[in-house]
């Protein structure tokens, strides 16, 4: 009884889910939590499916200069403020499949968007 409840919850997750192993994919959107520390991005790598609007919501942690700023120059998002322990939100809808690169206001740290279909 337990475990048939079990796997029917199961079920239509992963019906829900659908196999794509893009974090939290809830209805139309895909949100992803993003920390920001002084060492860079976790997680560094995020799989996104393409045509979903996406938010990132990114929270700097670190209190070093360089990781106070993000850009995402493939999808127009210019420098942007990260205060202190402040979540930031970025949306955007990745449209075409391929990797592209998340960073500080100077360039240095860098986090990658891979985006698949
Ligand atoms: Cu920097």
């Amino acid at each position: 009884m337990r475990y048939t409840l079990l796997f029917s919850l199961l079920a239509a997750f992963l019906i829900t889910a659908c196999g794509t192993d893009a974090p939290d994919v809830a209805d139309d959107e895909q949100v992803i939590d993003i920390e920001v520390t002084n060492q860079g991005y976790e997680p560094g790598q995020i799989e996104l499916t393409a045509g979903v609007p996406t938010r990132l919501v990114v929270t700097r942690t670190g209190d070093s200069a360089c990781a106070s700023q993000l850009q995402i120059p493939e999808f127009d998002i210019a420098p942007t403020d990260l205060p202190q322990n402040e979540p930031v939100e970025f949306t955007f809808t990745p449209t075409a499949e391929g990797d592209y690169a998340f960073t500080c206001g100077m360039d240095m740290l860098t986090g990658t968007l891979s985006v698949h279909s």
